[in-house]
């Protein structure tokens, strides 16, 4: 069966703390699609939160600060899906149907890590949420890059020292990565990819992983 045939219709997600190398690994997938002789034109890209107009300015509220507000977690998750049912309705189903490729940078799981893990929010109330939000939509297969988030966070900053606001953000991230390695060990169609790994030996790995499960399909 031709590889446009097999993959159309399919929802591919990155998910891995800040720094973990989650827009790399976009441009590795895309790399493997293209061996695949899958074109640009039948790949959607997407990015949560984010990626309509309108869930980008929920993003924008997310990132805001606000002197004498803070933005409340409860309302914070609600915001994340918001701007997923907004992305999954008018952006990616819509791709699926068509046929497309969708590859998404960070999905559900990222409010289970963060809001669940990270905040401390229970898990049954958020998978609640997504229940009435999105139903049964979910990825299709999903990578998830490790990485320790000291290092992550290096990464993302350009350097190696964290400062203090940095360190104390480790626990938060050690929770949300406890969150994301449970998830991976429970679902079928998802890998771990060790993110400390130098570029070629995480590319190498994305792309067997991906080999796998094209030859699943
Ligand atoms: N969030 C949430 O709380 N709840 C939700 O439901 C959702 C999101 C959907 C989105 O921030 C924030 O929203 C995020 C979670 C929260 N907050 N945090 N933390 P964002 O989109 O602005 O940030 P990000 O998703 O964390 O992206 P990032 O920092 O850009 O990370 P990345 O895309 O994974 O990394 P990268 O840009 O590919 O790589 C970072 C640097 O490392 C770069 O210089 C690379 O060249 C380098 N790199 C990458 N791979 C390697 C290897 N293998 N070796 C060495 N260096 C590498």
């Amino acid at each position: 069966m031709p590889a446009l045939q097999k993959l159309a219709g399919k929802f591919i997600v990155i998910e891995g703390l800040e720094g973990a190398g989650k827009s790399t690994a976009i441009q590795y997938i895309q790399d493997w699609l293209q061996q695949k002789e899958i074109t640009e034109q039948n790949i959607e890209l997407t990015r949560e939160p984010g990626g309509t107009v309108l869930a980008e300015k929920m993003r924008d509220i997310v990132k805001m600060d606000v002197v004498g507000e803070q933005l409340d977690d409860k309302a914070e998750l609600l915001i994340m899906y918001a701007a997923r049912v907004q992305l999954v309705e008018h952006k990616i189903k819509p791709a699926l149907a068509a046929g497309k490729v969708v590859i998404g940078d960070r999905h559900n799981w990222s409010s289970l890590a963060y809001q669940g893990g990270g905040r401390g929010i229970d898990l049954q109330l958020i998978n609640d949420i997504k229940q009435v939000a999105l139903g049964d939509f979910k990825a299709d297969y999903t990578l998830f890059l490790d990485i320790e988030p000291e290092l992550g966070l290096s990464r993302a900053r350009g350097r190696g020292e964290l400062d203090r606001i940095e360190r104390l953000a480790i626990d938060f991230f050690n929770r949300s990565r406890a969150v994301f390695q449970q998830l991976t060990e429970q679902e079928e169609n998802a890998e771990c990819i060790d993110a400390s790994q130098d570029f070629e030996q995480v590319k190498a790995a994305i792309h067997l992983q991906l080999d796998r499960w094209y030859a699943s399909l």
